[in-house]
């Protein structure tokens, strides 16, 4: 508890253009949540170089999904808006736990799998250990709550197997936490491919919206998006290319599938299509106008950035500092 409210841990990676997945499955769901917890929300950069970026881009990208954050919505007064590498613990906390990890548990993780796969030429330590990192930032903070994607499970059940191997061993010190997963939009699927996830790393720019497209490309590939020869409105599973279309009218109007099939009963897939479309502009439009606006603001950004790094250094330094007494680390001497 931080202020009397259950604490909350989320992060993204500043990995290639964010998605409408991405926003409608994780950043979303991050605002509604952020009056009731004591909200943490990582740019995680440590876990980006797991891949081989540039330099350059990936500080840019870094600095935009920050701006993101707080476009979306998130008042980096009352959240900890920080990027992961401003706070050593991670690092630090992460080495512990990778002491407390089987090589089995990290093998069996599917992201890991699919990873190595498509970077067969730099299976790389870190890419393996990945999860450890994941877990580190969330028991770091003792967070109650982490809200993900689907996707993400299988690294939270780690999180807390860990935290509960840790604790048996030394006494109640990691919170275990929970996993939060919004009602809609938990998966949001590609428009060309629906039966793959929604992904800013996917070749094929036509299955995925970016949040920064423009109103125009976004009409259009809603327009293409792959449905089916049925030909009627009907949310089901034989039918995964509207339904991932009717998840995404939901999630932008705040409506449920049955309200959306009743809305659109009888009417053809072209005309549905367009209400989506029009449904995620008007998401996406007041977006990226905010983000327009905080690119602007230099000196506040920065102001953020030192400010909120030192708040989340703060509550991790309490937390490694009670972990490394318990493993044994001699304490140091001050003054
Ligand atoms: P990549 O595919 O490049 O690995 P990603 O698009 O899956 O990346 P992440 O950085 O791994 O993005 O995810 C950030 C957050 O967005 C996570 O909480 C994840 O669960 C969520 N997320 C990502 N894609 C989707 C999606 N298609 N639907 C719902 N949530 C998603
Ligand atoms: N692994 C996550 C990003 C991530 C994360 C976290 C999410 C890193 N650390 C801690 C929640 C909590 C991903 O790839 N989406």
């Amino acid at each position: 508890m931080i202020n009397d409210k259950k604490v909350l841990f989320s992060g993204m990676q500043a990995t290639g253009s964010l998605t409408l997945g991405n926003y409608l499955g994780a950043l979303k769901n991050w605002v509604t949540l952020s009056d009731e917890y004591e909200c943490f929300y990582s740019v995680v950069d440590m876990h980006s170089i797991t891949v081989r970026q540039d330099p350059a881009t990936l500080r840019k990208r870094a600095r935009a999904l920050l701006t993101l954050y707080i476009a979306a919505g998130l008042d980096p007064e009352k959240n900890c808006i920080y990027y992961q590498s401003h706070v050593s613990g991670h690092a630090e906390l992460a080495w512990i736990l990778n002491c407390f990890t089987y090589m089995g548990e990290l093998n069996r993780m599917t992201q890991f799998k699919d990873k190595a796969a498509k970077h067969a030429d730099n299976i790389n330590a870190g890419l393996f250990t990945y999860p450890v990192l994941m877990a580190a930032d969330i028991l770091l903070y003792q967070a109650d709550v982490v809200p993900v994607g689907i996707d993400q499970m299988q690294h939270l059940e780690l999180t807390r197997n860990l935290a509960q191997r840790f604790n048996a061993v030394y006494g109640d010190i990691f919170t275990v936490p929970e996993a939060y997963i919004g009602k809609t939009g938990a998966k949001i699927m590609s428009l060309q491919e629906p039966s793959k996830k929604m992904s800013k790393s996917d070749e094929n720019p036509n299955g995925s919206i970016y949040l920064m497209d423009d109103p125009d490309t976004i009409r259009r590939k809603c327009k293409r998006a792959v449905t089916d020869s049925v030909g009627e409105i009907r949310y089901c599973d034989e039918q995964p290319g509207l339904r991932n279309l009717i998840n995404i009218y939901c999630a932008c109007c705040n409506k449920t599938p049955d309200e959306a099939v009743n809305e659109f009963a009888g009417c053809g897939y072209g005309q549905f299509k367009e209400a989506v479309g029009e449904a995620v502009v008007s998401v996406l439009s007041p977006l990226q106008k905010r983000v327009a606006e905080l690119e602007k603001e230099k000196g506040y950004i920065d102001s953020v950035i030192k400010n909120n790094a030192e708040k989340a250094d703060y509550y991790a330094g309490k937390t490694l500092r009670k972990v490394q007494k318990k493993v044994g680390f001699p304490e140091r001497v001050r003054g």
